[in-house]
């Protein structure tokens, strides 16, 4: 039976970052300002909330996604993702195996993983997701890397080993409006896909301008698109 899974638009993932926000700035008010600017999905990810208020924040957010149709992922938590019914999970290579959260959500659900090696993207096909998040492309602040930065030479690779699925690909790490051109550019596989769209965390979240902020990634990443 083929499952009718949500159009996702890959283009700007904003992964959340609470703890980025300039000071005196809502969460809410950040998520809606930057939906508004051009973010086409988002992540709720919280790495210190405890659950109850985890649940507050991704029904808040899902409350905004909602209003502007645009999906709505959790990072790491099936239970928070069932609770509050969004679209889907986004999961780590050392979080729950794809199979298991499978087996957990809906039919329909978006399963999206890390994958910073050709190995595991291709582990990633086989147990079936919908997209990976391929890197890190260059350093962050904004999270402590397990994995060696892989450059955007380095994502060429793992986009190869998506060749003839359907999976989808982002990248993240260290992307911002100065880069996100070359990011997109560069990152191509031999037979010439290219990213899906780009994953970003401090450059919309540590903005006062949230709107302007996903509003330039967002032009040219559609610039990008038109013109591979
Ligand atoms: N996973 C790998 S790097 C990263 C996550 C969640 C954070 C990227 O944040 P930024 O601020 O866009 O560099
Ligand atoms: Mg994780």
């Amino acid at each position: 039976m083929t499952v009718q899974k949500p159009a996702v638009d890959y283009s700007l993932y904003l992964v959340t970052g609470r703890e980025l926000l300039p000071e005196g700035k809502d969460y809410l008010e950040s998520l809606e300002e930057s939906i508004k600017g051009g973010v086409t999905l988002v992540q709720v990810r919280e790495k210190h909330a405890e659950t109850g208020e985890f649940l507050r924040i991704a029904q808040a957010s899902k409350d905004i996604c909602r209003k502007y149709n645009v999906p709505i992922l959790i990072n790491d938590r099936i239970d928070i993702a069932l609770a509050i019914q969004a679209d889907g999970v986004h999961i780590g290579q050392s979080d729950m195996p794809v199979e298991t959260a499978r087996k957990l959500l809906p039919p329909n659900a978006i399963i999206g993983m890390t994958c910073n090696t050709v190995e595991h993207v291709q582990k990633a096909v086989q147990d079936g997701v919908d997209y990976v998040g391929l890197g890190p492309v260059w350093g962050t602040q904004t999270k402590k890397l397990t994995s060696p930065v892989v450059g955007v030479r380095g994502i060429g690779p793992l986009l190869d080993a998506l060749e003839g699925t359907d999976v989808k690909a982002v990248s993240i790490a260290g992307i911002k409006s100065t880069n996100a051109l070359h990011c997109m550019h560069g990152s191509v596989s031999l037979s010439g896909r290219s990213l899906d769209g780009l994953a970003v965390v401090s450059d919309i979240v540590a903005s006062k301008d949230p709107y302007t902020a996903a509003k330039r990634i967002a032009t040219i990443i559609k610039a990008c698109k038109a013109n591979p």
